[in-house]
């Protein structure tokens, strides 16, 4: 099967301005012709492995179930709503993908003994569905937090990954750095302003799609 459509994934740490820039993006003209998506969740099935996963009880659930749970939800979310828009021609855009499994629980959970498992798994999981190319808008840990216990509180309650330490962040940070080492990727410094930030991601994106 011959697939048309490209796949980006833009990724960061928290408060990195992901979500924001993409619901600002899907509006544009040029973003209505791309299918935007995000991970964890994506279908109503992913949704419920996200719930799951975000939910109190989780909150102390070790890498290994997290691991598990990420890549289940995954799984159904590429089969069903990312191949199908891909073999059709459309351009997807996920928030987030596996480089947030490498960061947050190889890195940020502390579980290096995952990461041979993490590389087969996303061979065997993704095969010829890897990401054509990633975004990465890295932020400050300190900065991001900020912004989100800033604005985000009232909105949506932070989850139980966003109220970790800085230590926790930090080491997500690391491992973003670490995946991007491994795939093709284009890092842009979200310390800048939303709208500086904005245009380059959707700069890079026109230019990409392009190519
Ligand atoms: N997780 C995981 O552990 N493993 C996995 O495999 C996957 C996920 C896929 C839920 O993700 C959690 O799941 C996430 C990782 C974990 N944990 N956390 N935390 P989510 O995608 O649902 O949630 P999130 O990504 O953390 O939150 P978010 O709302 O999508 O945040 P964001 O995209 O980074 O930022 P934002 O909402 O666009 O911006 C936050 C605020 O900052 C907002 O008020 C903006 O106006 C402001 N902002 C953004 N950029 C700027 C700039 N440049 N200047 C000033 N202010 C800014």
């Amino acid at each position: 099967m011959s697939m048309k459509g490209k796949f980006i994934v833009i990724d960061g740490g928290e408060g990195s301005g992901k979500t924001t820039i993409l619901k600002w993006f899907a509006e544009t003209p040029f973003g209505k012709k791309f299918l935007i998506t995000h991970e964890p969740g994506g279908t109503k099935f992913a949704d419920k492995i996200r719930a799951l996963a975000l939910s109190e009880e989780a909150t102390r659930a070790p890498a290994e179930t997290q691991f598990g749970l990420m890549w289940a939800a995954r799984a159904e979310h590429l089969k069903n709503k990312i191949i199908p828009a891909l073999a059709k021609g459309v351009n997807v855009i996920s928030d987030r993908f596996d480089s947030s499994t490498f960061a947050y629980q190889i890195y940020g959970q502390e579980a290096k003994h995952l990461e041979e498992l993490f590389w087969q798994t996303r061979e065997v999981f993704l095969r010829d569905r890897k990401p054509d190319i990633y975004i990465f808008l890295d932020v400050e840990p300190e900065i991001g937090i900020k912004r989100i216990s800033q604005n985000r509180k009232k909105a949506k309650p932070l989850d139980h990954f966003e109220k970790r330490s800085l230590d926790f962040h930090q080491r997500v940070r690391e491992g973003y750095v670490e995946f991007f080492k491994t795939v093709p990727h284009i890092t842009i410094d979200a310390h800048r302003s939303l709208k500086e930030v904005q245009l380059e991601v959707s700069a890079l994106v026109r230019k990409y799609i392009r190519s």
